[in-house]
């Protein structure tokens, strides 16, 4: 037995302490490791050189060599530990937060643009004597349809358009979330005596949903009851609205003939921009018409002594023509980048 072998483990795992010491991080640790513990390592080497020994030699050092095998893996992975400390230090520090800093804090966020557009209806309606009325999402069969001159057998009426309540009202009516804002019209003109103008806005619910439609929408509607009534009223009032709202007076309109339930005559009301981004085209913003005797009927008053006209608009639809905005959905997704714009 040759005394070097002797020295030869304690030679190599005092190597490997030093040279676990010196890699600095676990990938270079792992690289070191197989100059000890590889195949082709210092102990494999010392290992083929065992079978040149007697037997009780080759007893006595397999078992040094077994011992110096597990110190040096015991070293390896106290450095692998102490290197994934020191990572983790490190990463603390650099990530450190300071408690003490006063917070970035959230903006102060801005209107949502539909209802910067329901606020500015208002007040352009109510700057010309409009009274603004609001209320009730769930109503009655009677106020949603009846009310408003709507056949019994009307589509819109049936499950595929309007959104049912698993509920009834206190007289045992079917109750549903209202398609449109005119039921809040009929509740004020109930409430109120004429000469009278109002308008209403809010959610309105239809089972609809592609690009150009969503389940909810929001209306704005106007009403003018009075003794003396015609389309030249409507016609003022909807032109100044329309360029209070778009601020711009280079608009035309126009009233196509249409038909609605609840106003007779009925019109669609066009409009015209001679610049920006729609001109030269017509573009459909609301609906209008003189209101039906059956409505005035229901609304408690004398259709051969009162008369009066109507008008519906999307509050969407005049929105996405103020700023250009292509898609509906856009509205409703609630994407911090499109809303940011409107800040
Ligand atoms: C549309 C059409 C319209 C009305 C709404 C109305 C309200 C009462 C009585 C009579 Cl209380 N009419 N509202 C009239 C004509 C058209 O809206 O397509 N809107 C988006």
């Amino acid at each position: 037995m040759p005394k070097s072998a002797q020295m030869d483990f304690e030679h190599i795992v005092a190597n490997a302490r030093d040279a676990f010491a010196q890699a600095e991080d676990i990938v270079s640790l792992e690289n070191v490791k197989a100059r000890f513990l590889g195949k082709s390592g210092q102990l494999s080497t010392l290992l083929k050189t065992l079978s040149a020994l007697d037997v009780a030699a080759r007893k006595r050092e397999g078992a040094r060599m077994n011992a110096a095998k597990q110190q040096i893996e015991e070293l390896l992975r106290a450095r692998r530990e102490e290197l994934k400390h020191a990572l983790m230090q490190r990463r603390l520090a650099a990530e450190a937060i300071d408690i003490t800093l006063p917070g970035r804090g959230i903006g102060p966020g801005t209107l949502h643009p539909v209802m910067n557009s329901w606020e500015r209806v208002e007040n352009i309606f109510r700057s010309i004597g409009f009274d603004v009325t609001d209320g009730l999402e769930i109503e009655t069969e009677w106020y949603n349809f009846t009310a408003l001159n709507s056949p019994e057998n009307h589509p819109a009426r049936s499950m595929q358009d309007t959104f049912y309540i698993d509920a009834c009202s206190e007289q045992g009516e079917r109750l549903l979330l209202r398609t449109h804002t005119s039921p809040m019209q009929i509740r004020y003109v109930r409430t109120h005596r004429p000469p009278l103008r109002v308008i209403t806005a809010g959610r309105t619910y239809r089972v609809d949903s592609d690009a150009t439609h969503a389940p909810m929408f929001h209306q704005v509607e106007g009403l003018w009851i009075d003794e003396r009534i015609s389309f030249a009223e409507l016609k003022g009032v909807y032109i100044h609205f329309l360029h209070q709202f778009f601020e711009c007076n280079d608009i035309q309109v126009r009233f196509r003939p249409s038909y609605f339930p609840f106003t007779e005559p009925s019109a669609e009301i066009d409009m015209k921009f001679e610049r920006g981004r729609y001109a030269g085209r017509w573009l459909e913003v609301s609906g209008a018409g003189q209101v039906h005797p059956n409505v005035l009927c229901n609304m408690g008053l004398d259709p051969e002594r009162y008369m009066g006209f109507a008008f519906g608009s999307g509050l969407e639809r005049l929105t996405m023509l103020r700023y250009g905005v292509e898609d509906l959905r856009l509205f409703f997704e609630g994407d911090i980048r499109f809303l940011q714009q409107f800040a």
